[in-house]
């Protein structure tokens, strides 16, 4: 590996110390990018116990683009104790003032360091640049941007309670921060999970530990070496590449750990609250699966609708809040399908880099087997599969024809499933029954996102107030931002990252009342 020497930033007596510390050069996107392989734990990049690594794998080519470290279970522990003893030490020592300048700082150097991180995220994900710069690298800085103003208004109330006479009383209620935070994120977008989640946390005053995706930490550690340069004290931030089966779940069951932030799938999701609730009853948030229902009706702005195919394909549909299936009124249905097609038959599709590219590879290769499964299923089903549904031929890495499929009714595995990939399940409806097309709509025990196409505002604000979904988009989707909350209902799960609800799902409220 490739020695790098850093110089550490900030206020605290390890500030003007060199840190070395392992990594590789990535070669990619004209640039010379290193990027640390180690473990970040209180501020010092180490191996993992034992030397344990992970083979790192580019989904474009699906060559071995690195190891990293892979943290035991006692890494974690360590991890959990330098968080610890920051918390009630350096930490507590800076103002909430002075925690939003960190963030500033660290925002201002992702933005120095975008292009590195978009390059890195596409060759680890598969992401396209374009698009890991807007939204996987952009979102990030915003949120941190966002979070960062946040830390000096975090305030409590003077609430009016019933006086002892002739005494008075008064009662105000201070926020707080938990303690350590264990964070645990999915691999579609690694830097933006990891930053919605951990500017939050760190804004509130937390310490915390983080564990990417075990496919796709490059831009985690990146991450961990530009917190060094903001000036951040050891402990605050660790990040820990690793198995979730073993890193994960020694999170979720430490004992000192208070409270745990998870995005990813729903049945890992209900596992790790048995977890959380066994080992210290831990306070824990979820943002889980999702299948989504976007309703595109027959006075909608075609063009708009059609354009919007990115509510399926975008992220080469590992996207969270993707429409999972579409209701299409029957009288457009035919047309909406056409132009569909006629839109992805011109659709670019290869290497993420290239500017000109609309649509890379898949994560992962058992994502990417998955999604052929799940295609299998859908035809044995007797759904039509009218576009894809196989791999780009004659293209190296996992490279998935985007797919439509139509006829596909309320019963079918693909109506009922996630695929996490770039897959449209249309379905048709008829229009003078709106009453039964959004109990349609609702019948999924998920409820993470929604969306209806229709010019109508009484139809549309009908759809909004009767779907169960913690996300409405009307006229558009996809359309997030970091000032408005985001979450499930149902097994999507509960707790909102972004906007400012995201803040008390890493605050407490304590009550004080003073008798005078
Ligand atoms: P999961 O398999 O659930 O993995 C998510 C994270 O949990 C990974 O870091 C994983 O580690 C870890 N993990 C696995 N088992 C664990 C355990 N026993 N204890 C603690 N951690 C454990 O999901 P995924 O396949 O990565 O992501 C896809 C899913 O995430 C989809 O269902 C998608 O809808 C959901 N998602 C939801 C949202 C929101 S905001 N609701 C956003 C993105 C994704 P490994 O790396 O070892 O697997």
């Amino acid at each position: 590996g490739l020695l790098v020497r850093i110089i550490r930033q900030g206020s605290g007596g390890a500030a003007g110390q060199q840190l070395d510390f392992e990594g590789f050069t990535l070669r990619a996107n004209k640039r010379e990018i290193r990027v640390p392989t180690q473990l970040f734990i209180n501020g010092e990049f180490v191996d993992a116990e034992g030397k344990r690594t992970l083979d790192i794998v580019n989904p474009t080519d699906e060559e071995v683009l690195c190891q990293v470290a892979c943290a035991t279970a006692n890494d974690v522990d360590k991890a959990v104790q330098a968080a610890h003893s920051a918390f009630y030490g350096s930490w507590k020592q800076i103002s909430s003032r002075q925690r939003g300048q960190l963030m500033l700082n660290l925002a201002d150097l992702m933005e120095r360091h975008k292009e590195e991180l978009a390059t890195i995220e596409s060759v680890d994900s598969g992401a396209v640049y374009t698009l890991a710069l807007k939204t996987h690298v952009g979102m990030s800085i915003d949120a941190w941007r966002y979070f960062a103003g946040c830390c000096d208004k975090i305030q409590g109330s003077t609430i009016p309670v019933n006086p002892a006479r002739p005494n008075n009383v008064l009662t105000f209620t201070r926020k707080e921060p938990i303690g350590v935070c264990g964070l645990i994120t999915p691999w579609n977008y690694p830097l933006m999970m990891l930053s919605w989640k951990m500017a939050a946390c760190i804004a509130a005053g937390n310490t915390c530990l983080i564990k990417p995706a075990q496919t796709c930490p490059l831009t985690a550690l990146k991450f961990a070496e530009l917190t060094v340069l903001a000036g951040f004290p050891p402990g605050v931030i660790n990040v820990l590449p690793g198995k979730g089966s073993e890193a994960g779940q020694a999170v979720a069951d430490h004992q000192l750990v208070r409270k745990l932030g998870f995005t990813g799938s729903t049945p890992v999701g209900k596992h790790i609250m048995k977890s959380c609730a066994d080992s210290n009853l831990k306070k824990c948030s979820l943002e889980l699966g999702g299948k989504s229902p976007l309703i595109v009706f027959a006075d909608c702005d075609m063009d708009k609708a059609v354009k919007h195919m990115s509510s399926v394909f975008f992220n080469k549909g590992e996207n969270c809040i993707a429409a999972g299936r579409l209701f299409v009124e029957d009288r457009i249905h035919d047309e909406f399908v056409r132009r569909v097609l006629k839109d992805l038959r011109t659709m670019t599709i290869g290497d993420p880099l290239n500017r000109s590219t609309a649509h890379g590879p898949q994560n992962h290769k058992a994502h990417f087997d998955k999604l052929l499964d799940f295609c299998q299923r859908g035809v044995a089903e007797g759904a039509q599969l009218v576009y894809g549904g196989c791999r780009v031929p004659n293209l190296k890495g996992y490279f998935f024809t985007p797919t439509v499929f139509t006829n596909v009714t309320d019963d079918m595995y693909i109506a009922q499933e996630e695929s996490f990939g770039p897959i449209m399940i249309i379905s048709k409806f008829n229009g003078s029954d709106v009453d039964s097309l959004f109990q349609r709509a609702n019948r999924t025990e998920y409820g993470l996102a929604s969306g209806v196409f229709t010019k109508d505002i009484g139809k549309a604000l009908s759809f909004a107030d009767r779907i169960e979904a913690g996300t409405v988009f009307i006229n558009v989707y996809n359309k997030t931002d970091v000032a408005a909350p985001f979450g499930g209902f149902k097994q999507s799960g509960y707790g909102k990252d972004l906007g400012q609800e995201a803040l008390n799902e890493y605050l407490k409220t304590k009550c004080v009342t003073v008798e005078y």
